[in-house]
């Protein structure tokens, strides 16, 4: 595979841009290698600066549910642009916007656009603070929710429940509020509570979590989550940014029954273009500003270009419900045939599914929290990875992220990538 215009470029970037990447899972660090830049997006396909095609199982990590560059997504866009690209004061899109995410999503009242997943995060996590008038939060070893400081925290040493920060320039303070549990394992969120009573805000989770990989919440759990937050009025958060509009019409939630008190999105309601937004109900949504004391803002947040962009995505997967079982059928076939290349080689290695979003575990123990998650063979992983690659199937160059089927992958690029799983699993093994 040639990739010497990719070496020359990342040689040329790393100059400039800390890794040479404008976000730190681009630059291969867990997979070795050199990056392949891009050049252009079309359907399930991606083309980089040496010509390579692949298959991309990356889809821009979620937003691409219809593949690259869908024609309703880009006419919509080349409208939005002949009337402009932003102008700081509300337009009707925004409007209708809300009203097409609260429709779809119906535990979210109110909603508050933004700019990115983190930003949406973050500000749910304020919000719920202002309205609980507390300041701890529980999250989840394993779930990431972007990089705002208070998040940026890993389980603290033995009986310690409160975290310590996993990167420099985040302060003690934060890590002190911030509370971590095990994911499915009621009994750990139980024992923070007991622990800090009446001074948690919120509990934060991804309900089908794709940052450890992909690991489904225990339907038990999340009910016993969802009666425990209620009981001890704490505001529950789903982070939906990625599972929002992938795994179901109506996101996890819709999966599970479950209404949430608060829901964060992002990706796929931006149709490729940045967008983020946090909703839920009307009495927390309304201690935003300026209705309500908590502040938060945003030059560019719902911009009229990514407005579009999102409701012509939205649009789409209201009209057209069946693309999920569209989604189903593909991502199932797939799943099967490379466990099945997993069994010629005689490994078990598991393989984790919801919907279009599914990762495979180097491990042949079942994976259902971060513990199991991390005994994955990540070396392994790599030499899988770069012989898919060099066979044209662009993966997350990582182990513990997700891959993504969208509606654009055909019956072809499914057997294609099979067939390749079953030379690679006979290479590295
Ligand atoms: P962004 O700030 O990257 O838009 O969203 C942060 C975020 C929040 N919540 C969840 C559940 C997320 O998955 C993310 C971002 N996901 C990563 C991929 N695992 C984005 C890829 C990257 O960091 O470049």
């Amino acid at each position: 595979m040639k990739i010497e215009k990719s070496e020359k470029l990342f040689e040329r970037a790393q100059k400039l841009i800390p890794g040479g990447v404008n976000s730190p899972v681009r630059a291969f660090k867990s997979v070795g290698g050199t990056p392949l830049f891009i050049t252009r997006g079309e359907g399930s396909k991606i083309y980089d600066v040496d010509d390579n095609e692949l298959i991309d199982y990356i889809g821009s990590w979620g937003p691409h549910l219809f593949g690259h560059n869908p024609p309703f997504i880009k006419e919509a866009l080349l409208r939005a642009m002949e009337s402009g690209t932003s102008f700081g004061a509300p337009t009707e899109i925004e409007v209708k916007m809300a009203e097409l995410i609260c429709e779809l999503v119906p535990s979210v009242e109110m909603v508050r656009m933004v700019n990115s997943g983190t930003e949406a995060t973050m500000s749910a996590i304020r919000v719920a603070r202002g309205y609980t008038g507390k300041d701890k939060i529980i999250k989840f070893e394993g779930c990431y929710h972007g990089h705002g400081d208070f998040f940026l925290i890993k389980a603290g040493s033995g009986a310690l429940t409160f975290g310590v920060p996993t990167s420099p320039g985040v302060t003690k303070g934060n890590a002190a509020d911030t509370l971590l549990a095990e994911f499915n394992n009621i009994e750990s969120v139980k024992k923070i509570v007991s622990q800090n009573k009446g001074e948690i805000a919120a509990l934060i989770l991804e309900p089908i979590v794709g940052n450890m990989g992909t690991v489904k919440a225990n339907e038990d759990f999340i009910k016993e989550l969802r009666n425990l937050c209620s009981e001890e009025k704490i505001v529950l958060i789903f982070d939906e940014v990625m599972t929002g509009f992938r795994v179901a019409q109506g996101g996890a939630q819709e999966i599970f029954g479950i209404k949430p008190d608060m829901t964060t999105f992002g990706k796929i309601i931006g149709g490729g273009l940045p967008v983020g937004a946090y909703g839920g109900k009307k009495e927390i949504m309304e201690m935003v500003s300026p209705v309500g004391p908590v502040y938060q803002a945003g030059t560019l947040s719902g911009n009229p270009l990514a407005m579009n962009a999102g409701f012509a995505a939205l649009s789409y997967i209201k009209n057209n419900p069946s693309i999920y079982d569209e989604l189903e059928r593909k991502s199932a076939r797939l799943a099967n045939g490379i466990i099945n290349a997993c069994k010629y080689v005689g490994k078990n290695f598991q393989l984790n599914r919801v919907g279009s979003m599914m990762t495979l575990f180097f491990t042949e123990e079942p994976v259902y929290d971060f513990k199991t998650a991390i005994k994955s063979d990540t070396n392994l992983f790599g030499k899988f990875f770069h012989s898919m690659l060099s066979r044209g199937i662009y993966l997350p160059p990582a182990q513990f992220e997700a891959l993504f089927v969208s509606t654009a992958h055909t019956n072809d690029d499914i057997d294609t990538t099979i067939k390749a799983a079953e030379e690679s699993m006979r290479e590295i093994l």
